[in-house]
């Protein structure tokens, strides 16, 4: 088994994003086959009782079951792992898969977790309702303010973790600032890096310990499968696989979803070039729009994290926020009024999807916590797919006149 992760780089390693996210970890088969074989098998025959033994002690490498390890699953993990300037990686059957397994393997009744009060709807309540059942304390803290951070820390603090930008309201926390602090204190930081993909950030190489993502999102890239990867050190990827995911979870990726997400990495870069352009642009033309109270973008000027995002991000990604001046109502009007853009919850596909987050992604939260946790009943979510520029832009400007159309329509009336 996890003979998989030395060498990542597999003769990539001085080589450009794109590269690597082509070819990193290509392991030669007997016929030259370009696109790594899909190996649909969930054992594998040892020669003698003797070499079974040993891979089992861990003395011997090679795959022996696919809930630990299987050769497709393992390029995609050594690719993957280059992409984000990891060591080592561990493909997930989802997103949720990845963090639960991080999580049970790294923590221990009796720890403490310290999260941004932002996260994804299933991430909130794996903590809050999840972890606290089986003896592991969560604190919420803004960890925009690394002051705060620094003031919750205990000694039974083990784990920092937080989404930039987060889900859904897009706030950005300093990757580097938290990881200095919580190094000294012998925290590992873990960072969701689903909204930003490692073109645009790379958490380890900013001193983070762990990368979670939903590769559900701009990974796999196409809307077609569910699936996490995990990305850090060789010794705590090890334990994840082994602890976490063989014997806690066994939330195991597919080797057919390691195909897909490979041939979606393979345009990750000129993907992300494309959702970045468009979505920098739609927000510039939804600050402009009279309906329009404010947007939540980090690439507008306007944004307050827009020096963080240029020290910490390549561009901007191809998420936005916004909240409309006619509250959730307009709003309701709006998405309802779209034709091009889809209703539907998700992110990071070709197609642009539009949601509202209270009552969708977010809707594990209790109206109370949202709004203790920044995340308001108007806000609107936005992500900005691939498709012509000029078409998404027209199906939000009519979605934004059918707010001024129906208000005067009732006032009419
Ligand atoms: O288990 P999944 O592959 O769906 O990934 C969970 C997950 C983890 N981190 C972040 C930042 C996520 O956004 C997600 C999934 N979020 C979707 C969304 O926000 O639309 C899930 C739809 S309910």
């Amino acid at each position: 088994m996890p003979a998989s992760n030395e060498n990542n780089n597999h003769g990539t390693a001085n080589m450009g994003f794109a590269t690597r996210a082509i070819h990193a970890g290509t392991t030669p088969d007997q016929y030259g086959a370009l696109v790594p074989p899909v190996y649909m098998t969930s054992t594998y025959a040892f020669e003698t009782v003797e070499q079974g033994a040993a891979m089992f002690e861990g003395e011997l490498a090679g795959h022996f079951y696919s809930r630990v390890s299987n050769p497709t699953v393992d390029v995609l993990e050594k690719r993957f792992a280059s992409i984000e300037g990891a060591e080592a990686a561990v493909g997930f059957a989802s997103g949720m898969g990845g963090i639960t397994s991080t999580l049970w393997t790294v923590l221990s009744a009796g720890d403490e977790i310290i999260a941004d009060k932002t996260l994804y709807g299933c991430t909130f309540a794996f903590f809050e309702h999840g972890l606290t059942r089986f003896g592991v304390k969560v604190k919420f803290v803004d960890l925009q303010n690394a002051d705060e951070f620094a003031a919750a820390i205990t000694t039974a603090t083990k784990v920092v973790y937080f989404e930039t930008p987060a889900n859904p309201n897009m706030r950005l926390i300093n990757i580097a600032a938290i990881s200095k602090i919580a190094r000294a204190h012998d925290v590992l930081t873990v960072v969701d890096n689903t909204y930003s993909t490692p073109y645009l950030t790379r958490p380890i190489e900013l001193g983070a310990d762990l990368v979670v993502h939903s590769a559900t999102k701009y990974l796999g890239g196409h809307g077609d499968l569910i699936a996490g990867l995990v990305a850090g050190s060789a010794e705590l990827m090890l334990r994840i696989r082994v602890e976490g995911l063989k014997d806690m979870t066994g939330a195991v990726m597919s080797p057919l979803t390691a195909h897909q997400i490979m041939r979606g990495m393979k345009t990750l870069e000129l993907r992300m070039d494309r959702h970045c352009a468009t979505a920098m642009m739609i927000a510039k033309e939804l600050e402009a729009h009279p309906a329009v109270e404010q947007v939540f973008y980090p690439g507008l000027e306007t944004s307050p994290d827009h020096e963080l995002a240029k020290k910490q991000m390549y561009d901007f990604g191809g998420m936005i926020a916004f909240e409309l001046k006619g509250g959730i109502e307009a709003g309701r009007t709006m998405m309802n009024a779209l034709e091009l853009i889809k209703r539907a919850v998700s992110l990071g596909d070709p197609d642009s999807l539009i949601q509202h987050p209270a009552s969708m992604t977010h809707a594990s939260y209790t109206p109370e916590e949202r709004a203790s946790h920044g995340i308001t009943d108007g806000l609107i979510r936005l992500s900005v797919g691939l498709e012509t520029p000029s078409d998404i832009l027209a199906d939000i400007m009519s979605g934004l006149a059918a707010i001024s159309k129906k208000e005067n329509h009732q006032q009419a009336a």
